[in-house]
């Protein structure tokens, strides 16, 4: 009733009673021992490194979900503004070694387990990573996560609890990407909490009748309907009491199953109602920038943000306030389009259940959402097919219906007679099957929009929101570039460089790691000989670090003396992995070509691949093909195999890029200009101490701003010129064996059959000899001309590790905290709110 008293009993007690895990080591191992017989119900004598962890991880999470207590009661008795994160993919990744640091207790867990006879690194890898997501997009919403909770902000993530998250890649004898399911949640997830109690309905199908009582509303009946049960993750904060959450949806049937099917007789079409409830939240899509139009995945998404906004409207009134009053408390933010029905949703509701008119339903909704683009690739624009939403989801679509009436009445007053502009601007694309257009809807419901660097929020102004930005100004279209925390891609993946620029600093790791900025205190430093002598040092042993990962995964000895070239990223032809690899294998040509005596002055090279393809990708696993075929050419070949190898790491994860990251010397993010948004990854490898080799694209260009053009390799062809060239392409295409005779000789010998079968790789050639819509032939000579400068400037070894503390010094703009901030501060207007201790 709200009425009662509060605690029931004696508050004493209660008090007494809620304690955590003390945090010196005699305490951490008495609860691990006590989680180990009680919550796992095993013994000392048959624990195994998996029991271990799961016993750490329990241990770990009775403080964590203490703080999470404090931090939400702390948000309902203050009630602040708060915003939402919606996103249809977290890519978590390990959740204990991050907790461990966050919560300060790293060095009293590892003396701890010791105690009991176990290592912590051993403990920490027999977690699964939480791989809900495909790339860069998802493991952004991760690292926001961690720097609003490290911030002390008011946020929760919105998410799909996936049965299966991304799929586990394989690589066959041949060089076949093969895929295999991730169960992730077979060992049980100690890290998340099911909220049985918390429940929503959420209805598909059925049929949609305005009521025409002289209001907008309707009544949507009959369908499907289905529960979505939510499951909380902790979201620890950074040397803060701050624990904010994730709420993750699952799907389940309403009710077990249909017991009058069952009862006829009808046992499977008892069975497939429930099944097809359960389907909702089975499995994550494994696509990255394809969008295809499939039911399962319109019902995902409106399953998803309905849940969500149900819940967060819920707690809304919990405050007791006017509805008018939701943007007073609530921001939400859109992870790109993919949650864009929201936007409906909240029409609905506070249309048909709560009676407001249109345009304040409007107004409410145009306060509220905010929404961020991740691509102008357009195969990743998502669109919907009006009759498949006409089905799914009837009563949407009578509203997007009103909406574009209204847009499109309000676009003709200001834009008289121009009817071009009105098809263009249509959120209905004309055709067959006409198609929602989300990019469209997302911007025009939303307070504000953004892009995620300098050039991709000007290439959404400019290009595909063109016309929106004419007809509602350009203050509504910002930037917010990309960050990534600081916490798991230096301190946990580095930690002992983090240990380096703390004591160089003189400065706690709770400050520098939460204002990142202070890195530039180890400008002076690059000057110190030992100072430099114990980076480098550093970086040689995160190389045998990875030298010793693959040798147990694959079986291969690595040469860490040689120079760490890596690209590690989804597969995909805009990301130009193919460039890559056909710059590898002129390369090796080139040293086949050589004297034994030229070959010793050559810079040894180990350059590492690793990344995903969406299975029905065909190019993209040829790619990989090719990879794996010239590794195996190339690493047998004795002439040249000390001067240069390549592996290709299979199943690409967060926790494969946490070795590979500090290892690296160099790295490639070579995208055709114009294509990347921003890339996430180049940002990881700078903080690491990796400079980069890149084209004039995405964040490329803000790093290089900030750590000095000197300290990047660039190269490439300019977004500008890309279209000229592509229309050259089209109309006046010159021959390859003229515009790039190098280039064409490497095709030759793919061709020739020189890494096996040379007809499978004919599609993937025909692509680079043909249209070459991405800039292969153009960009191939520079792109060679500038790893020549890499070679060149690596000959001076002192030079380079000081281009490398010069890099990380000047990386502070790139934490996660400066872009989440931005978001809080210039978009949501949500503040801090400190957690007493
Ligand atoms: C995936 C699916 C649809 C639309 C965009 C994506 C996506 O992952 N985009 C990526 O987002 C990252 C985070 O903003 C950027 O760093 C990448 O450049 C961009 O490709």
């Amino acid at each position: 009733t709200g009425k009662e008293k509060w605690p029931r009993g004696d508050e004493k007690i209660w008090k007494a009673g809620m304690r955590g895990v003390d945090t010196d080591v005699a305490s951490i191992t008495k609860s691990f021992v006590n989680h180990v017989q009680t919550s796992l119900a095993r013994q000392a004598h048959n624990l195994d490194d998996l029991g271990a962890y799961q016993a750490a991880a329990l241990s770990v999470r009775d403080n964590l979900i203490l703080n999470w207590d404090d931090t939400q009661l702390t948000y309902t008795r203050k009630a602040p503004k708060r915003a939402y994160y919606l996103s249809l993919e977290f890519l978590m990744g390990r959740t204990l070694d991050n907790a461990l640091l966050n919560l300060g207790l790293k060095d009293q867990y590892k003396d701890g387990v010791k105690e009991l006879g176990f290592s912590i690194e051993d403990l920490l890898d027999k977690e699964r990573d939480a791989a809900l997501g495909n790339g860069g997009l998802g493991r952004l919403a991760a690292c926001y996560l961690d720097s609003s909770a490290s911030q002390e902000l008011p946020v929760w993530g919105y998410g799909l609890r996936y049965k299966y998250g991304i799929f586990q890649q394989l690589i066959s004898p041949e060089g076949n990407q093969l895929e295999a399911p991730d169960p992730w949640l077979d060992n049980q997830n100690p890290w998340e909490l099911p909220r049985l109690d918390v429940a929503y309905e959420v209805r598909f199908y059925g049929q949609a009748e305005r009521l025409n009582d002289g209001t907008p509303r309707a009544s949507w009946t009959g369908g499907q309907e289905v529960l979505a049960v939510a499951y909380d993750v902790m979201i620890p904060g950074c040397y803060t009491k701050t624990t904010n959450n994730l709420r993750l949806w699952e799907s389940k049937p309403k009710r077990g199953f249909d017991l009058n099917s069952f009862n006829a007789g009808n046992y499977e079409g008892a069975i497939e109602s429930s099944n097809s409830a359960a389907a909702i939240t089975s499995v994550l899509y494994p696509n990255d920038h394809t969008s295809f139009g499939k039911e399962l995945r319109l019902k995902q998404q409106y399953f998803w943000t309905a849940a969500s906004l149900a819940d967060i409207l819920r707690r809304f009134k919990n405050l007791g306030k006017s509805i008018t009053e939701i943007p007073d408390y609530i921001a939400i933010q859109l992870n790109d389009t993919h949650p864009t029905l929201a936007i409906p949703e909240l029409m609905r509701i506070l249309i048909d259940d709560e009676d407001l008119d249109w345009n304040k339903a409007w107004e409410i909704v145009n306060n509220t959402f905010f929404y961020t683009n991740h691509t102008v690739l357009p195969e990743a624009l998502e669109k919907w097919p009006v009759p498949l939403m006409e089905h799914v989801l009837p009563r949407h679509m009578q509203i997007i219906y009103d909406i574009n009436l209204f847009f499109l009445q309000a676009v003709e007053k200001k834009f008289p007679g121009d009817r071009d502009r009105l098809s263009r601007m249509s959120l209905i694309e004309e055709g067959f099957p006409k198609q929602v257009r989300m990019a469209y809807l997302a911007c025009i419901g939303s307070k504000k929009v953004n892009g995620v660097a300098e050039l991709h929020s000007d290439l959404v102004r400019t290009t595909i929101l063109k016309d929106f930005v004419e007809f509602e100004g350009i203050s509504k279209f910002g930037n917010v570039t990309n960050g990534i925390t600081p916490r798991r891609w230096l301190d946990q993946c580095n930690p002992e460089l983090s240990d380096l620029i703390s004591k160089t600093l003189k400065v706690e790791k709770s400050v520098w790691l939460k204002s990142l900025d202070k890195l530039e205190g180890l400008l002076p430093f690059a000057e110190d000989a030992r100072f430099r002598r114990e980076w480098a040092a550093i970086k040689q042993r995160n190389k045998e670090r990875l030298a010793h990962y693959v040798q147990t995964t694959l079986g291969f000895t690595i040469n860490t003396h040689a120079m760490f070239d890596v690209q590690i990223k989804r597969l995909h032809e805009y990301k130009r992995q193919t460039l890559n690899i056909l710059g590898v294998i002129h390369r090796y040509l080139t040293l086949k070509a050589m004297t034994p005596e030229a070959r010793q002055k050559v810079n040894h090279r180990v350059v590492f691949f690793a990344g995903k393809a969406a299975p029905a990708y065909y190019i993209a696993k040829l790619t990989i093909r090719l990879i794996v075929n010239v590794a195996r050419i190339i690493n047998a070949d004795p002439d040249t195999k000390e001067y240069l190898t390549v592996y290709f790491i299979p199943d690409y994860s967060v926790s494969v890029a946490e070795v590979l990251i500090p290892a690296s010397d160099i790295s490639q993010h070579i995208s055709t200009a114009g294509t990347e948004a921003s890339g996430t990854s180049n940002m990881k490898f700078c903080l690491n101490g990796g400079l980069l080799v890149g084209t004039v694209d995405g964040a490329n260009i803000e790093i290089a701003e900030s750590v000095g053009e000197s300290n990047v390799f660039f190269f490439g062809h300019l977004t500008p010129d890309v279209e000229d060239i592509r229309y050259q392409h089209m109309y006046h295409p010159i021959p390859i064996e003229e515009k790039c005779p190098a280039l064409a000789n490497v095709l030759n010998k793919i061709s020739g059959g020189m890494f096996g079968d040379g007809g499978v790789y004919e599609p993937l050639l025909k692509t680079i000899r043909q249209v070459d819509y991405y800039l292969i032939a153009d960009d191939f000579d520079s792109y060679i001309a500038a790893l020549a400068m890499v070679d060149e400037a690596y000959l001076d070894k002192t030079e380079w590790i000081k281009k490398s503390i010069k890099t990380v010094a000047k990386m502070g703009k790139f934490s996660s905290d400066r872009a989440i901030l931005e978001y809080a501060e210039s978009y949501w207007n949500v503040e801090a709110i400190s957690v007493a201790k």
